[in-house]
């Protein structure tokens, strides 16, 4: 790993912890984090030739695997007519229809460039439209490094065990209200508290950000049926499970019908690509149509555009693709021991190092962190990338083979033999 510790000195000289994002930097697992050079289909290759068998993803994106030839081609014609143009082009309203065609509760959609973004966006929106501030979100689950939703967060948070950031005045914080993911009690109690001040309910249907934990039954039918009862917005953050867990997310998957939805990652196709979208009359409310400012210089970019559209277009063809995702992510879950949990919806999976079972964030921060630290260095030295902490979900691609899945399987038995 030298030519990784070399670089990675290099960038901690300029860059914030030598990294773009922080779950980058290893620093719950220990050690350099590999910079990578390339990939190809379900693989990836470090800076010091290392091969490893990619089971991040991109964080999402890249359900196809790295470089899929439908995206290659896609990006090369973008590329043939320019890179970006600031005005409105066909494929922005392309990539709106397959979006809205998927998804039957978005009926509007606007692109950004990030989740964060589409989160930030639909907060907005949902006060502007409901006319009060309040936000309940769920411990654990993880939105974009939104100030108001940095509130008892996953994912990096959870990872760096800062779950409030510094920085975010405590009027912002004030106006989120962070409860028990599947605790329909404390979701009612806090609805008969303050019912008519909450704009809207944010949730990760399937949470991918504390790990992967699904919802209990009858759940995300309680969120449906309480934000109805008391007029707020029910916005689904479907960025990691967009296209993900089911070609038409998890609301599909679940039969839930949100408000609004915010997606990125897939739809992208590796690019930046966030979007956020749902009810004409909620989203008639965005500017220009309507008074809620939002807006971006890259926004609708064609190469992402072109990126996401081939994404999609692959994806609605082959429906293969997730009954044979979510079957190999089925036979990589049997690898795991009875003395650990595994929880996995479509092709998005943890191994918890606790005792099960792992239903939200109080159960999932019980896990053994150093116990996954050395498991996941275990796997990363035989060749196996893992999401470097224990608050994420890692993920399969197309492109990962029952072959590899064995392989993996048979590191992770060693693992566990020898420990
Ligand atoms: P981005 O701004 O990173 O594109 O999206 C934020 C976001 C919003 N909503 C959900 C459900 C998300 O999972 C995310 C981002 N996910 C993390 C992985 N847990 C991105 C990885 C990172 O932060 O580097």
């Amino acid at each position: 790993m030298r030519r990784s510790a070399e670089l990675f000195e290099r960038a901690q000289k300029l860059i914030p912890g030598g990294v773009n994002s922080p779950v980058r930097a290893f620093r719950s697992v220990g050690g350099t984090p590999p910079f990578m050079t390339r990939g190809e289909g379900a693989r990836i290759w470090d800076a010091d030739g290392n091969e490893y068998l990619d089971y991040v993803c991109s964080w999402g994106p890249l359900i196809l695997g790295h470089r899929h030839p439908a995206i290659l081609d896609a990006l090369a014609r973008a590329l043939e007519t320019g890179t970006s143009f600031g005005a409105p082009t066909e494929g922005e309203i392309e990539l709106a229809e397959a979006i809205c065609e998927a998804v039957p509760s978005i009926e509007m959609v606007r692109l950004v460039n990030s989740g964060t973004e589409a989160t930030m966006s639909a907060l907005r929106l949902a006060r502007a439209f409901t006319g009060r501030d309040l936000i309940v979100k769920f411990e654990g689950c993880y939105h974009g490094h939104v100030d108001s939703l940095l509130v008892k967060a996953g994912s990096g948070m959870a990872t760096l065990g800062i779950p409030d950031s510094v920085g975010v005045p405590k009027v912002f914080a004030d106006t989120t209200i962070a409860l028990a993911f599947n605790s329909i009690p404390e979701l009612e109690q806090c609805f008969e508290w303050y019912g008519d001040r909450i704009a809207a309910v944010i949730v990760e249907p399937v949470v991918g950000n504390m790990g992967c934990v699904p919802p209990a039954p009858g759940f995300l039918e309680a969120l449906r049926a309480v934000t109805s009862r008391y007029g707020a917005l029910l916005i689904f953050d479907e960025v990691m499970t967009g296209f993900r867990v089911a070609f038409g997310g998890a609301q599909q998957r679940y039969g839930i019908h949100p408000d609004l939805t915010t997606l990125g990652k897939v739809i992208g196709g590796g690019l930046p690509v966030g979007a956020y979208g749902g009810r004409r009359d909620v989203m008639s409310m965005v500017a220009p149509s309507g008074s809620v400012y939002q807006a971006g210089t890259l926004s609708g970019n064609p190469l992402a555009v072109a990126a996401g559209l081939a994404m999609l277009k692959c994806l609605k063809a082959h429906p293969e693709i997730y009954t044979d995702l979510e079957a190999r992510t089925a036979r990589l879950a049997a690898a795991a021991p009875p003395e650990i949990t595994v929880n996995h919806v479509g092709s998005m999976i943890t191994f918890f190092f606790a005792k099960g079972p792992v239903t939200d964030y109080s159960s999932a921060s019980r896990s053994d962190r150093a116990r996954f630290s050395r498991f996941f260095r275990w796997m990363l030295d035989r060749g196996f990338y893992f999401p470097p902490s224990q608050f994420e979900a890692a993920f399969l691609s197309a492109a990962h083979t029952n072959r590899d899945i064995d392989r993996t399987a048979d590191v992770i038995h060693a693992f566990f033999a020898s420990s």
